[in-house]
């Protein structure tokens, strides 16, 4: 039985990741804060859950330690916090978001490209977003860390040429998940309005594109996904009922 293991898989994309490749016949193994939570989806995906927090480096050590095996990684723990200028950019939720997305993926891969190797047929995948090659107002921050994470990624393809691991980039557009919570510091009102008048992605819309490029034959490496709702254009342009 191959093992997927997948980062952030709490909640969102993560959780719904989990789901579709736990049906695809994986082992899961689920990395996040917040425990309980994904006990309770390893228990109905009869996976494994381990605490992980991959701005912390012990963290992952120790997650690490206990995972098994590894066939696929799925980078995808991360967020964005704030929606400041650059003029009033707040530096402590820019260094999150370059931890948690840059340096976590970083950390992870790292750890864990030994198994991938092992595995004999390895695949990384790395969640990043349409902010990993577009900017707008106040998203500074957190492009500049997906950007980082898509320039990792294309990197670690080059550096793994010659070797049996695949590298996936996943790049969705605007997804309802606790994402916007989460960027607004659990500010609901906030979060709702981001979505209003438009249907925007599922957490299940992007974890079909992972289920699929993991799905193709071994020889096929399919580079990149940019996945968006039909109601937006850019990180900006969206259509929205009634305007
Ligand atoms: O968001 P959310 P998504 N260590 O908040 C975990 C990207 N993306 O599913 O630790 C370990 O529901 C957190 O778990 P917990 C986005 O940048 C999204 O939308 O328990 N895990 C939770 O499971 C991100 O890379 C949109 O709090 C950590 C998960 O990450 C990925 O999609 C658009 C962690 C976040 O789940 C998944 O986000 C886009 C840490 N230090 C890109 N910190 C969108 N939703 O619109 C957080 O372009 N997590």
């Amino acid at each position: 039985m191959k093992t997927a293991v997948i980062t952030g898989a709490s909640s969102g994309i993560g959780a719904a990741t989990a789901r579709v490749l736990a049906s695809d016949g994986f082992r899961v193994v689920l990395g996040a804060r917040r425990l309980e939570r994904l006990e309770d989806l390893a228990r109905e995906l009869d996976g494994t859950a381990i605490p992980l927090d991959v701005t912390d480096p012990e963290s992952v050590a120790d997650f690490v330690a206990a995972v098994p095996a590894c066939d696929v990684l799925v980078n995808n723990a991360g967020g964005a916090l704030g929606l400041d200028s650059v003029e009033a950019a707040d530096e402590e939720q820019w260094r999150w978001m370059y931890e948690a997305n840059v340096i976590g993926t970083m950390r992870m891969t790292g750890a864990l490209l030994p198994a991938l190797r092992d595995s004999g047929d390895g695949h990384v995948v790395g969640v990043t977003s349409i902010a990993a090659f577009e900017r707008y107002r106040g998203g500074a921050g957190y492009s500049a860390a997906k950007h980082a994470q898509r320039a990792m990624l294309g990197t670690l393809r080059l550096e793994l040429l010659g070797e049996p691991i695949r590298v996936t980039e996943i790049a969705p557009g605007m997804v309802e998940t606790e994402f916007s919570l989460v960027r607004f510091g659990g500010d609901a009102e906030a979060a709702e309005r981001v979505y209003r008048g438009m249907e925007p992605l599922r957490a299940e819309d992007v974890a079909e594109c992972i289920r699929w490029a993991v799905a193709q034959p071994s020889h096929v490496n399919i580079d990149e996904i940019v996945v968006r709702p039909r109601a937006q254009a850019t990180a900006t342009e969206i259509h929205r009922a009634g305007g």
